[in-house]
């Protein structure tokens, strides 16, 4: 945990937030967001879906002059997106606890880390960084429909925690809200922010032969593990968002309860019933999948 040790001694309220230390942020770390963020915008346009690029324009977070074209102060942002959706950001250390993070959603408060990645890992990183947090998570939140999904998965993960059933909300979440695509007249489109702050994941998961891409079934995920230091092996594909929405508005207790006689799926895995638009090769090299380590 790059700035998290570093800065161990920030004070945290009780809820894990602090005030976004700006002052922390050396030249350089303003020179690297410009960097990944000029990266992404090449490669965005015509890869990812309408909503978050437009989600970047209505923040300024895409003119180069907003926050003098660096890390973007997290209240400017805020008051943008408060008056969209009703969202805000909250800056955080890093990863906070499952309650404190669905607390957070739960009350339409976005928790970004504030930290930035640095040069030597600008390609990849396994915990979230401030660009991941707000350039790919943020300006999707400018959408009504999204916004209210992320909400609702703040109160079902509550929910499930109760149930013992994290595990199977956080596969819909990998799936959905860090590693989506969705279909459009143009053709899949992304808008997962795990990849939408990936330059390399960014092509992969729309050009390469080698991942899986299956319609989006709520029960196939929820039973479906994956990988989280590698492309993913199978992306799912949602129609729209309010699909996305509608199919989480059920209860999931009594799915919950009836996936625990179903077996777990491999992150690769292809199955009967299952809605294939296109089955991968599955090229380790490709992927990256070679190092042999288990899906989770
Ligand atoms: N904390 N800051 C932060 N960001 C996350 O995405 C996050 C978290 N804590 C828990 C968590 N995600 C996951 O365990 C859940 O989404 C399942
Ligand atoms: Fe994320």
């Amino acid at each position: 945990m790059v700035a998290l040790e570093r800065h161990a001694d920030l004070p945290l309220r009780p809820d894990y937030t602090l005030d976004q230390p700006r002052h922390l942020y050396s030249a350089e770390d303003h020179a690297v967001w410009r960097l990944l963020f000029q990266r992404q915008a090449r490669l965005l346009p015509g890869r990812a879906c309408g909503e978050f690029l437009a989600g970047l324009r209505g923040l300024g977070v895409a003119a180069a002059h907003d926050d003098g074209g660096g890390v973007p102060d997290f209240e400017r942002l805020s008051d943008l997106l408060d008056r969209a959706t009703g969202w805000r950001i909250v800056a955080v250390p890093g990863l906070v606890p499952d309650e404190v993070f669905f607390g957070h959603l739960a009350e339409r408060r976005f928790p970004a880390t504030w930290w930035l990645r640095r040069r030597d890992q600008i390609d990849y990183l396994q915990e979230p960084d401030v660009f991941h947090d707000i350039y790919g998570h943020v300006p999707l939140l400018m959408n009504p429909v999204f916004a209210d999904y992320m909400q609702a998965y703040g109160r079902g993960g509550l929910k499930a925690m109760r149930l013992n059933a994290l595990h199977r909300l956080a596969r819909l979440y990998w799936y959905t809200v860090e590693f989506g695509l969705i279909e459009t007249p143009e053709g899949l489109r992304i808008y997962g922010s795990g990849i939408l702050s990936s330059k390399g994941e960014s092509v992969f998961c729309l050009e390469s032969a080698a991942p899986n891409r299956l319609r989006f079934d709520l029960r196939r995920i929820m039973r479906t593990k994956y990988r989280i230091d590698t492309y993913q092996k199978t992306y799912f594909v949602i129609r729209s968002f309010a699909e996305l929405f509608e199919a989480t508005r059920p209860d999931f207790a009594p799915i919950y309860a009836a996936l625990e006689a179903e077996p777990d799926l491999g992150a690769a895995d292809v199955i009967e019933g299952d809605a294939v638009i296109a089955r991968g090769t599955l090229d380790a090299r490709e992927g990256g999948w070679e190092s042999g380590r288990a899906d989770v």
